[in-house]
């Protein structure tokens, strides 16, 4: 049986609003993505500290993050400067924390200064983790286009179960404030092909993360 796909707070702050983006929405986000992936820091997978490379591909808006500080310049891509993060792409980060949360003032004060692109190949996936480099506690809005891919979230306590699967769709909002701000979480894969043919990507899937860092 199909199951509606319906705002749904799947932990206390972390709410999944089903198709909030619509297509020329996705299009435009994706050409400004186009751009960012090029430089003046190219979009490239990061490093861990353990030797491995990540199989998802980011580039950054705001603060170039790296596993696992935020910095001005890309030191491990190349040295550039990090692109800003466009008023435009604040705004819609405003307007996703009024509509996750169905209250018209709850974006106001939201101002993120970073914003993670994220690019998943077929292949690609993301363990469990928690984003705790950021020194706030203030929600992450992410945003995703292209392919569907499976979400898994978690708790705070551990990397393993309980977590709650939930399949991002491209157009899809989710955001996590409140006590989920800091739940492990991650993708474990994607469904190559599955992407809307009008949402401006030819494969893979794109991720937008904004967030407030708490750096000066
Ligand atoms: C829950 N990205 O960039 S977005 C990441 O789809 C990341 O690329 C995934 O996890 C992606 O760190 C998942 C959903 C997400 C992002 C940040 C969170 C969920 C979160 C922070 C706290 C709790
Ligand atoms: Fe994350």
């Amino acid at each position: 049986m199909l199951l509606p796909r319906e705002r749904t707070e799947i932990a206390p702050g972390a709410v999944h609003v089903p198709d909030w983006l619509n297509l020329e929405q996705q299009r435009r986000i994706v050409e400004a993505c186009r751009g960012w992936a090029v430089g003046p820091v190219p979009m490239r997978s990061a490093r861990l500290p353990g030797g491995h490379q990540m199989s998802v591909q980011t580039v950054c808006l705001g603060w170039h993050w790296q596993p696992y500080k935020y910095t001005r310049t890309a030191d491990d891509a190349g040295g550039g400067q990090v692109a800003e993060l466009p008023e435009w792409m604040a705004e819609l980060g405003q307007k996703a924390v009024n509509a996750a949360y169905q209250d018209p003032v709850a974006g106001l004060n939201y101002s993120p200064d970073t914003a993670l692109i994220n690019y998943y190949g077929d292949a690609a996936a993301m363990g469990m983790h928690q984003d705790k480099d950021e020194k706030t506690s203030a929600p992450v809005v992410s945003l995703s286009i292209g392919d569907t891919c499976l979400f898994r979230f978690g708790n705070t306590e551990t990397h393993t179960k309980p977590y709650t699967d939930v399949e991002l769709v491209s157009g899809d909002l989710f955001v996590f404030g409140g006590s989920s701000r800091f739940a492990y979480h991650g993708v474990p894969k994607t469904y190559p092909g599955t992407s809307h043919p009008q949402c401006g990507t030819k494969r893979g899937r794109l991720n937008i993360t904004m967030r407030v860092t708490g750096m000066e």
